[in-house]
């Protein structure tokens, strides 16, 4: 099988909310190939009319590697499709078996075309704002090696985003909670992105320019979660709250 026609299964994993057999076990890919495969499979959601929103990145933190198993850093693509409005209620039947954790949001202001530093961050970001990340693998058993939830588009399904905040509220060390009606049933620090969530766009600079694909004015980065991520269940109310950003809520049905 090729890379197209992996990115097909995939694809159609997803548009049926079905899960499948991890692929890279039978199939032996590189990760250069499971990122191409991801390109493909986002192709095909373009080709249906979906437009790219931005991008997430994935095992910034120990809690989420430990909790996977998998331990690089992983970036993927969001497109509108997957964009959730606040406190909107979502079926949960449109996926397999979703998670959600808490996140911190950013928005470009200006394209990023190469590199970019820590200091030069606030010459490209304009704001942020707290999240939430629904991620559903297409794999049985939400299990998966490195290459495969790279060729999945690391799991990307759904994201809502809260208001947006100017960069002047310093962000290395705030506490990050993820709460399930009434309780907190994960809490973090936003220290535990990679020292700081604002790294996360460093990272990516690197990784799209490196890539070929530019960042563009408008578009989101979700820095990657602090904590675990946690199952969904029906008729559940589900809230980010980020010290000193506010929360950010939806509800399942
Ligand atoms: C992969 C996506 C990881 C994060 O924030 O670390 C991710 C997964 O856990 O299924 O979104
Ligand atoms: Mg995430």
């Amino acid at each position: 099988m090729n890379n197209e026609e992996i990115a097909k299964i995939l694809d159609q994993a997803a548009k049926d909310a079905t899960a499948i057999q991890q692929m890279g076990e039978k199939h032996d890919f590189s990760l250069e190939d499971a990122y191409e495969i991801q390109r493909h499979s986002i192709n095909r959601r373009l080709d249906r009319g979906e437009k790219i929103t931005g991008f997430k990145l994935g095992f910034t933190s120990r809690a989420k590697m430990e909790q996977m198993g998998v331990h690089d850093l992983i970036w993927g693509i969001l497109t509108d499709e997957m964009e959730l409005k606040p406190q909107e209620e979502v079926n949960l039947d449109r996926w397999i078996h979703p998670r959600a954790e808490p996140e911190i949001a950013f928005r470009i202001s200006k394209d990023i075309e190469e590199s970019i530093g820590l200091k030069e961050i606030h010459k490209y970001v304009d704001a942020m704002a707290p999240a939430l990340e629904i991620i559903d693998s297409r794999y049985e058993n939400f299990k998966f090696s490195l290459e495969d939830v790279v060729a999945d588009n690391c799991s990307s399904t759904g994201y809502v985003i809260g208001d947006w905040l100017d960069l002047n509220t310093e962000i290395s060390d705030l506490d990050i909670d993820l709460r399930i009606d009434t309780h907190v049933v994960q809490s973090g620090k936003t220290s535990a992105i990679l020292n700081n969530p604002l790294q996360s766009l460093v990272e990516l600079s690197r990784l799209a320019s490196k890539a070929g694909i530019i960042i563009q004015e408008g578009q989101v980065v979700l820095a990657g979660a602090a904590t675990a991520a946690v199952y969904l269940e029906k008729n559940q109310h589900v809230e980010a709250q980020v010290e000193e950003l506010g929360n950010i809520s939806f509800q399942t049905k």
